[in-house]
């Protein structure tokens, strides 16, 4: 379907094997947007599903919500894999200046998409749905472990951001801030954190919208494994981005000490002896 003109808003999803998800997900997100008090016009608004050639039935559910009307697409990758990338080629093929991504499998509630969207502005640039807002009963449904593991990687991210979720898979940006920023990281999946620190958005551009997390309504989480060890290679990469310059003229700066602590210690120069 091509993107009309009109186009302001842009849902992306990422999604592999969500088939079963995507009909409730996609109905939902539009009879939010159709509610007469919705800040965010339905027709304004489209849906992309970035699928990684799940072979499910998504194409043709997808194809089926089209011929019933909704503004929903799906792009179909077959050479490329990843989270990161396929939000980010969501970005790219966006007809909106107004972007947000969320998960397919409705942990995200599509009822929050347009308070999400509409708190994008060229002020606020960049929205975080957080789980830890005021208000919010935090991951009530998580077992302990899994909370223990998310309060040590939002600490672990501090020193780069003061977001208060910047784990958060659902959030959103505007395209000219997207636009700025460089060298993604495509094999990632914090991909809010790394847009957050990668297209330089300040504190006061952050909106935060408190959400309560949902548990996954069908199939299974794909983030398993070797989610923290990437967490973490990601991570050093961002401490990398951020703090290498500082890391330099720190190194410069104790040399430079160092050598003037020993000229002093060493006292002046003697003089040269003349007798000759
Ligand atoms: N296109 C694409 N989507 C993915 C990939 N891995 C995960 N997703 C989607 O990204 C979203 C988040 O993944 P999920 O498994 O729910 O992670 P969790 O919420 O941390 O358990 C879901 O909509 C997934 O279908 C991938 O490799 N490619
Ligand atoms: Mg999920």
């Amino acid at each position: 379907m091509a993107s009309s003109p009109y186009i302001q808003y842009s849902v992306i999803v990422p999604a592999f094997r969500e088939n079963g998800n995507i009909r409730p997900l996609v109905t939902r997100i539009f009879t939010a947007l159709k509610r007469i008090d919705s800040p965010v016009p339905a027709e304004q608004t489209e849906v992309i599903i970035v699928d990684d050639n799940s072979r499910d039935g998504s194409a043709e559910t997808v194809q089926a919500l089209q011929q019933e009307g909704y503004n929903v697409r799906i792009i179909v990758r077959t050479t490329e894999r990843g989270l990161s990338s396929a939000v980010v080629r969501g970005f790219q093929e966006a007809a909106g200046d107004s972007m947000l991504c969320m998960d397919a499998d409705l942990q995200h509630p599509p009822e929050y998409v347009p308070t999400m969207l509409a708190a994008l502005t060229p002020h606020h640039t960049f929205v975080l749905g957080t789980r830890y807002g005021k208000g919010v009963e935090m991951d009530k449904d998580w077992p302990v472990h899994r909370r223990i593991i998310s309060a040590g990687a939002r600490l672990l991210a501090l020193p780069l951001t003061t977001a208060s979720d910047p784990m958060s898979g659902f959030f959103g940006v505007r395209k000219e801030a997207f636009l700025k920023a460089r060298n993604l990281n495509s094999q990632g999946f914090k991909i809010a954190l790394d847009l957050l620190i990668k297209a330089h958005i300040q504190p006061d551009a952050i909106a935060e919208v408190p959400f309560s997390f949902g548990v996954r309504a069908e199939g299974e989480s794909k983030l398993t494994g070797k989610v923290m060890i990437k967490y973490l290679e990601q991570l050093a990469e961002l401490y990398w981005y951020r703090f290498s310059g500082l890391l330099i003229f720190l190194v410069i700066f104790l040399l430079v000490a160092f050598f003037v602590l020993v000229r002093a210690w060493l006292g002046p120069p003697s003089p040269i002896s003349q007798h000759k």
